[in-house]
C-alpha cells in the first residue's frame, strides 16, 4: 500500500524550473549550488509524482542563446516530457534577471526596453502554446520604484494596460487556448512594485480591453509579506472567478521573500488555504514557487520539493477529518455560519423596510448579548490540524 502522503500525479503538484534549480545565490552570498539540468529536474520531479514543471524562458533557453542552442535545448526537454509524462501547464517570461530590465519590462520609462519586452513574452508564448501551457503567468518584477518622481504611476499603468491588452490581441488572433495570470508582489527587488496585492490587481484587470482573458495568480508569501492574510485573497479571487494560477509557499510574516517550502512558515494559514482550495473544488495546478534553503546541499532540494507535496496532502487530511467531524458541524451552526450563507433580505428591499422587527421592535442589547462561539469553533480547527482529536 502506497504511503498515504505520496503524490500521485492526480494531485496536480507542480514546481517551477526556477525552484528546485535556485543555486542559493542571494543579495549577500553566491550560489551554494551547482546548475542543475532541467532534464534532470524533469526526471526528479516526476519520480517523486509530481504533475507538472513549469518556466521561464530564460530557465529552460539562457538569454542570448541563437536559434539552434534554443531548438537543441528545447527538444531535449520536449523528449523529457514525453518520456516522464510531465505536464507544462503554465510558462511564464523573465523580465527582471537581465540588467536591461532594471527599471522594469511593461512600463520601464525606456520605450524601447518596453518593445523588447513584449517581443520576448510574446515568443515564449508561441513556446509555452507548443508544449501545452493554457496559463501564462506574469509578475511584474521590478515594475515599479524606490523613488517619488522616477515614476509616473498613472502613466505606468497606462503602459501595463497597453501590455496586456495588446498580448490579449494576440493569442486571440494566433486562436491559442491560453490565459494571463497577473501575480503581485508589493516588494523586492524593487522598492515598491505596482499591482502590489491581490486586491489591486483585481481592480486593474477589470480596466482591461479583455479582462475574460486575465486573472491572478496570488503567492503565497507575497501576501503575507505585506501582512495580508492570504486565504482571504485567495477567497475573493475564487469569488471573482479570477483565480487562474496559485503560487504556494512558506513565510513568516511581514519581512523579505522567504520562499520557504510549503507548510513552513504560518501553518495555521496553510491549513486554511488548503481547506479553502480543496472545499471549493479548485482543480487547477497546485504550483509550488519556493528555494530550498540556500545551507543544503541538493538532498535538501528533493528533500524539500517532496515535502512541499507531503505537507499539502498532510493538510488536506487535516482539513477534511475537520468537515467531517459532527462537533464541527454543531459549532459551525453554532456560530451562523448557515445564517451568513442565507440572503439578508430574499424577502426584498419592500419587505426589509416593513419589517418592524429588523428595526423598530429589534432588540440590539439582546443580539449584541448573544455569542458567536467563535473559540470553541477555531480550537476544534487547531485540535485537527495538531491531530488531537
Ligand atoms: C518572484 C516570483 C516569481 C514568479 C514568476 O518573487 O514569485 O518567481 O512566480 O516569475
Ligand atoms: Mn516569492
Ligand atoms: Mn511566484
Amino acid at each position: 500500500m502506497p504511503e498515504r502522503f505520496t503524490p500521485t500525479p492526480e494531485d496536480k503538484f507542480t514546481f517551477g524550473l526556477w525552484t528546485v534549480g535556485w543555486r542559493g545565490n542571494d543579495p549577500f552570498g553566491e550560489p551554494t549550488r551547482p546548475v542543475l539540468d532541467p532534464v534532470e529536474s524533469v526526471e526528479r520531479l516526476a519520480e517523486l509524482g509530481a504533475h507538472g514543471v513549469t518556466f521561464h524562458d530564460d530557465d529552460l533557453i539562457p538569454f542570448g542563446s541563437d536559434d539552434r542552442e534554443r531548438a537543441r535545448l528545447v527538444g531535449r526537454f520536449r523528449e523529457a516530457l514525453e518520456r516522464t509524462g510531465l505536464k507544462v501547464p503554465m510558462a511564464t517570461t523573465n523580465l527582471f534577471t537581465h540588467p536591461v530590465f532594471k527599471d522594469g519590462g511593461f512600463t520601464s520609462n525606456d520605450r524601447d526596453v518596453r518593445r523588447f519586452a513584449l517581443r520576448k513574452v510574446i515568443r515564449n508564448i508561441d513556446l509555452a502554446v507548443e508544449l501545452g501551457a493554457q496559463t501564462y503567468v506574469a509578475w511584474g518584477g521590478r515594475e515599479g520604484a524606490e523613488s517619488g518622481a522616477a515614476k509616473d504611476v498613472r502613466s505606468a499603468l497606462d503602459r501595463m494596460k497597453e501590455a496586456f491588452d495588446l498580448l490579449g490581441d494576440y493569442v486571440t488572433e494566433q486562436g491559442y487556448d491560453l490565459r494571463f495570470a497577473i501575480e503581485p508582489k508589493p516588494n523586492e527587488p524593487r522598492g515598491d512594485i505596482l499591482l502590489p496585492t491581490i486586491g489591486h490587481a483585481l481592480a486593474f484587470i477589470e480596466r482591461l480591453e479583455r479582462p475574460e482573458l486575465v486573472g491572478v495568480n496570488p503567492e503565497t508569501g507575497h501576501e503575507q509579506m505585506a501582512g495580508l492574510n492570504f486565504p482571504h485573497g485567495i477567497a475573493q479571487a475564487l469569488w471573482a472567478g479570477k483565480l487562474f494560477h496559485i503560487d504556494l509557499n512558506g513565510q513568516s510574516g511581514i519581512k523579505y521573500d522567504q520562499d520557504f517550502r510549503f507548510g513552513a512558515g504560518d501553518l495555521r494559514q496553510a491549513f486554511w488555504l488548503v481547506d479553502l482550495l480543496e472545499t471549493a473544488g479548485w482543480d487547477g495546478s497546485r504550483h509550488f514557487d519556493f528555494k530550498p534553503v540556500r545551507t543544503d546541499g541538493i538532498d535538501g532540494v528533493w528533500e524539500s520539493a517532496k515535502n512541499c507535496m507531503r505537507n499539502y496532502l498532510i493538510l488536506k487530511e487535516r482539513a477534511a477529518a475537520f468537515r467531517a467531524d459532527p462537533a464541527v458541524q454543531e459549532a459551525l451552526t453554532a456560530s451562523r455560519l448557515d445564517e451568513l450563507a442565507r440572503p439578508t433580505a430574499d424577502d426584498g428591499l419592500k419587505a426589509l423596510l416593513a419589517d418592524r422587527t429588523a428595526y423598530e421592535d429589534f432588540d440590539a442589547t439582546a443580539a449584541a448579548e448573544r455569542s458567536m462561539a467563535f473559540e470553541a469553533l477555531d480550537q476544534l480547527a487547531m485540535d485537527h490540524l495538531l491531530n488531537v482529536r
